[in-house]
């Protein structure tokens, strides 16, 4: 569902004041911390940003694609750590839900998300299967009315404050891609724990940890969507949503290194001018729009294209694809026009390298992007004939 083109400007710039007047000045802290402030979670809150996506009847602000997107530039413009924060409950943690959850899950469940009182986690990464997700190991075995659940999952975004894990696990069929199914796990189930905060390159106030199963006992009502053996299409399904939303965080964050480093470069005098009447210097902020703004179009389109009912498989793929690689481009290129302040932490955008790092990675890598493009294009030709 839509909202009103007037509800949608003041949203929008609601957001874009937070995230400058609140967040920008907490992006150093948040990283030297490894946490984002109690206060600056509830004002997040109070903003509706938990449930962006979720549809009104649940609570949320029931943006459609084209609108989360819009939402998601704005929030791409700071630290990659706030929107991760919300991004769980607003996407992968919440889409499974969505769209295949039962009536009687939706109502358990979505509310709290959309409020921020839950934070929703989606496991489905495992030490052996990443890129091959289908190739999973943890196991949902069938006792009487119940499932019991046992293996690791890896790397799990917001599994630290999660209150709700969609945990994909394979139940016993003789088809190994039908065999996985989606459970609704909650916090506190005996049999899951979770491993220690891990340690990375960069995003740091946002958080994953191992999800541990050990014989965790679950009803049969935690089955997301009642029917075991859907999951993976679920996970496949959430991931496309996904993928465009990680893509407009992308264009976000791209262009605020854009205005860093036209700010630096008109303000840094060498050789007795401001560096930006340099043409090589000019050069590199020209190629970072061109690409920034392709990359907007892009997400735009595609996420116009999901709203009108298409299917987005290739496009949300290409779209990630070129919007990851080309924030990392963008991101270097900033370092480079920053020269040695940009290797310095003080300046800020050497961290924003290091954060941009990832979004070619999770959510699929840029190779999984590329497999999905082709093979979608070759089913495509194939049906077609
Ligand atoms: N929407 C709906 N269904 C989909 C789908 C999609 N986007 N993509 C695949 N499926 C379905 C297929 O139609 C197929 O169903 P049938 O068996 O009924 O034909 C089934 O899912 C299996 O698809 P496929 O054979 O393509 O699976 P593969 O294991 O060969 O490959 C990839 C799937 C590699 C694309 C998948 O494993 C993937 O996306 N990996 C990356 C995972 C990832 O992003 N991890 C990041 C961590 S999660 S934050």
């Amino acid at each position: 569902m839509a909202i009103d083109a007037e509800t949608l400007d003041q949203l929008l710039e609601n957001v874009a004041r937070f995230v400058r007047n609140r967040l920008v000045p907490f992006e150093a802290k948040v990283a030297e911390d490894d946490a984002v402030p109690e206060d600056l979670k509830h004002e997040m809150r109070e903003l509706g940003l938990f449930g962006l996506s979720i549809p009104e009847e649940y609570g949320g602000l029931g943006l459609n694609m084209e609108e989360e997107v819009r939402v998601a530039f704005e929030l791409g413009r700071t630290s990659p750590a706030f929107r991760s924060l919300i991004g769980t409950n607003n996407g992968i943690g919440s889409h499974g839900l969505i769209m295949d959850g039962t009536e009687a899950q939706k109502q358990k469940y979505l509310p709290r998300l959309a409020s921020g009182e839950l934070i929703s986690s989606f496991a489905l990464t495992e030490p052996e299967a990443g890129s091959d997700a289908a190739s999973l190991r943890t196991s949902a075995r069938r006792d009487g009315d119940n499932y019991v659940l046992n293996g690791t999952k890896r790397f799990i975004t917001n599994a630290p404050h999660a209150g709700l894990f969609t945990i994909f696990a394979r139940t016993e069929t003789s088809e190994p891609k039908g065999a996985i199914t989606a459970f609704l796990v909650e916090a506190g189930t005996p049999g899951l724990s979770l491993g220690a905060i891990d340690k990375k390159m960069g995003q740091r106030g946002s958080h994953t940890c191992d999800v541990i199963l050990d014989n965790c006992k679950v009803s049969s009502a935690a089955v997301l969507g009642s029917k075991p053996g859907q999951g993976f299409r679920t996970a496949m399904k959430t991931l496309d949503r996904g993928r465009l939303h990680i893509s407009a965080v992308c264009v976000g964050m791209a262009e605020r290194l854009i205005a860093d480093s036209l700010a630096y470069a008109m303000e840094r005098k060498q050789f007795g001018q401001p560096i930006a009447e340099f043409q090589l210097i000019q050069a590199m902020l020209a190629d970072s729009r061109a690409e920034a703004y392709a990359a907007r179009c892009m997400v735009i389109e595609t996420a116009r294209a999901k709203d009108r009912g298409s299917s987005v498989t290739i496009d949300a793929a290409c779209s990630k694809m070129f919007a990851s690689e080309m924030v990392g481009r963008v991101a270097d290129r900033a370092v480079q026009i920053y020269g040695g302040a940009g290797y310095m932490a003080d300046y800020g955008i050497e961290r924003f390298y290091r954060d941009v790092r990832l979004f070619r990675i999770y959510e699929g890598t840029t190779q999984i992007q590329q497999l999905v493009i082709a093979r979608n294009m070759i089913k495509a030709r194939k049906d077609a004939a």
